[in-house]
């Protein structure tokens, strides 16, 4: 007979059942819309999804001040929260110090929706950061080491590892920290384009944002009886409909086969914050052989 040791990819975890927590119809429908808007989740098919919301521990914070991770010290859960804020703060020398000044220097914080502590559990890594309630304090949802590695993490991994080349490349990103990228990567969805096909259409209102991977792209205007602008690999189009809540400025076609790295609008506002000023830059830095729209040399 075949045995369940054997089944098991993974020698060490051959035991290895996926914990199941019970949860009240209230603790899932608020489990549902904590999880809702997080990228990590997003990729699930049903079946992983329904696993990992039976391995969630909720895990109630019940003041401001108490630490959920210390820097440094090793992974044991994910985080994904439902309620309340909490700051993420990192001491230079890679760990938690005793005194006030021992956190370190407060660099963001997570609200509702967002999520932590998945570094260390990817990585087999020391924690990166330190996180401290804020505010009240609120109410987190814990994923377990193990479960996180077998079930959520394999989309995420890969899809981190495939856009961390791509991603690096990109000018745009230069400036972004390898953890920004990474979120970034979290948020991206592959798209494809037949050559001909319409991908941006002029005046209609704007979704989402594109990076090209391969192939290339050509931006018309009408009334403009030549391409405006051409792109290739590392360029990216459709940023100005969403910074300023305007219609498509023009319209992007395929050119040959094409594929794209798409950031919906949520994303875009989320996470491209940091780049925002150099969007805007080029914006008003251009000069007369530039092309308005585009910022760059205009294509004859
Ligand atoms: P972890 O398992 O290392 C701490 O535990 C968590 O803090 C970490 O996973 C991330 O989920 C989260 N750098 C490192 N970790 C961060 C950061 C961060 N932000 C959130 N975490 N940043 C610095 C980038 C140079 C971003 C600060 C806004």
């Amino acid at each position: 007979s075949v045995s369940a040791e054997s089944m098991q990819p993974d020698s060490d975890s051959g035991n290895w059942k996926p914990p199941k927590h019970p949860k009240t119809p209230d603790q899932l429908a608020r489990l549902r819309t904590a999880v809702a808007g997080n990228f990590l989740f997003s990729s699930l098919d049903e079946e992983s999804f329904t696993l990992v919301l039976d391995a969630l521990v909720e895990k109630s914070i019940p003041a401001p001040n108490i630490k959920v991770i210390a820097q440094g010290d090793e992974g044991d859960y994910f985080y994904v929260i439902e309620s309340g804020d909490f700051d993420i703060h990192i001491n230079p020398s890679g760990a938690v110090e005793a005194g006030p000044e021992g956190l370190g220097n407060k660099v963001g914080t997570i609200g509702p929706g967002g999520s932590f502590g998945e570094l260390a559990l990817m990585y087999n890594a020391p924690r990166a950061a330190t996180i401290v309630s804020a505010s009240k304090g609120g109410l987190l949802w814990a994923l377990d080491r193990v479960t996180f590695r077998r079930i959520l993490m394999n989309n995420s991994f890969q899809k981190r590892e495939m856009y961390e080349g791509f991603l690096g490349e990109v000018p745009l990103l230069s400036s972004l920290k390898p953890y920004e990228r990474a979120k970034i990567a979290d948020a991206l969805e592959t798209v494809k384009y037949q050559s001909g096909q319409n991908i941006i259409t002029e005046g209609e209102p704007g979704d989402a944002f594109y990076l090209l991977e391969s192939g290339n792209a050509v931006a018309y205007k009408h009334g403009v009886d030549h391409a405006v602008k051409e792109y290739g690999r590392g360029d990216f189009f459709g940023e100005l409909a969403l910074l300023d809540d305007k219609p498509r400025a023009a319209s992007v076609v395929a050119k040959d086969n094409v594929t794209l790295a798409k950031l919906g609008r949520d994303g875009f506002k989320r996470l491209l914050g940091p780049v925002e000023g150099i969007m805007r830059r080029e914006e008003y830095e251009r000069t007369d052989d530039l092309d308005p729209l585009t910022h760059q040399k205009t294509v004859t």
